[in-house]
């Protein structure tokens, strides 16, 4: 297994756990660690061995943003190239389900990479924020579009204009959570979520969530075209026929892709 120097990677069965890890800046994302995430990630998204990937912090911090004292410095050219981060565009469209565990702080670019997973789970203590206004910039990893779609236009902007946090319950309240736990539970709630997925035919959970990224992305008429044909295609499958077989016969389905 590669080793990382601010990430722990595990396997455990079918689910992969990434874990950032820089405690002395409560995992503030600097570009080692997001070349790091990037290279981590895909690498598991890659094998067709894992079947969900479980993202987590800290108990304090999932992530407390963009590293501001490195990005400090940098001009206008050097953040339109991409800043210390190019390559997200490879993690935005992995296909495997992606479960951010968030316990503590998830702001700014924190805040904008959970919201770059299909579920986050949050415990009890997390918060949620994007305080750019206080730095003088504004959302720069998507928060300006996915906020306002999680949450609607008006929360969203109350939070990106004055930099409020949001906790875990007005959270879950607001769209922005799937669950909450309590803290204590966070990892093994996260890790259950994960394997369900995992348990599923691969090309059906691949098939779902690009439906739902669809959903996100395109106006209803054309997501609902793409769900028609996603759907069709799927009784292209074996899983199909054995989903829907196991069923009939009152039994567990065996599925060939998982
Ligand atoms: N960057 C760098 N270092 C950080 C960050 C950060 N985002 N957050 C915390 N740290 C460091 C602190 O500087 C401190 O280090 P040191 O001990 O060396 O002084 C250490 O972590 C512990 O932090 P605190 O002492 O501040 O801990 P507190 O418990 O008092 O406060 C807070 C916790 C409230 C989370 C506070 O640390 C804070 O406000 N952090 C900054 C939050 C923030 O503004 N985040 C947004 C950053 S900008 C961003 O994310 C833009 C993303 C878009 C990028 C697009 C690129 C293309």
């Amino acid at each position: 297994m590669t080793e990382y120097t601010t990430l722990l990677t595990e396997t455990r069965g079918r689910v992969a756990t990434i874990t950032l890890n820089r405690p002395e800046a409560l995992n503030a994302l600097n570009s080692t660690l997001v070349r790091e995430l990037i290279d981590a990630a895909l690498a598991f998204d890659a094998d067709p061995g894992v079947g969900a990937i479980v993202l987590t912090g800290s108990e304090k911090a999932f992530a407390a943003g963009a590293d501001i004292k490195e990005m400090a410095d940098q001009s206008y050219a050097d953040m339109y190239l991409g800043g210390p981060f190019p390559g997200w565009g490879g993690f935005e469209r992995m296909r495997t389900p992606l479960i951010a565990a968030v316990s503590g702080f998830a702001l700014g670019g924190g805040c904008e990479l959970a919201m770059m997973c299909d579920i986050i789970i949050a415990a009890d203590t997390a918060k949620f924020g994007q305080p750019e206004i206080n730095l003088g910039v504004l959302p720069g990893f998507g928060g300006s579009q996915r906020l306002p779609r999680a949450i609607g236009k008006y929360k969203a902007a109350e939070m990106i204009l004055t930099g409020r946090m949001m906790g875990a319950e007005e959270a879950e309240r607001s769209g922005l959570v799937s669950r909450v736990v309590p803290a204590s539970e966070l990892l093994a709630e996260a890790a259950k979520t994960a394997e369900t997925i995992a348990s599923k035919s691969l090309p059906a959970v691949y098939a779902a969530k690009d439906a739902l990224q669809a959903a996100q992305e395109m106006p209803l008429a054309e997501g609902l075209r793409f769900e028609r044909q996603a759907f069709a295609a799927a009784f292209a499958t074996d899983d199909q026929s054995e989903g829907m077989h196991a069923f009939a016969e009152k039994r567990a389905p065996e599925f060939r892709h998982r």
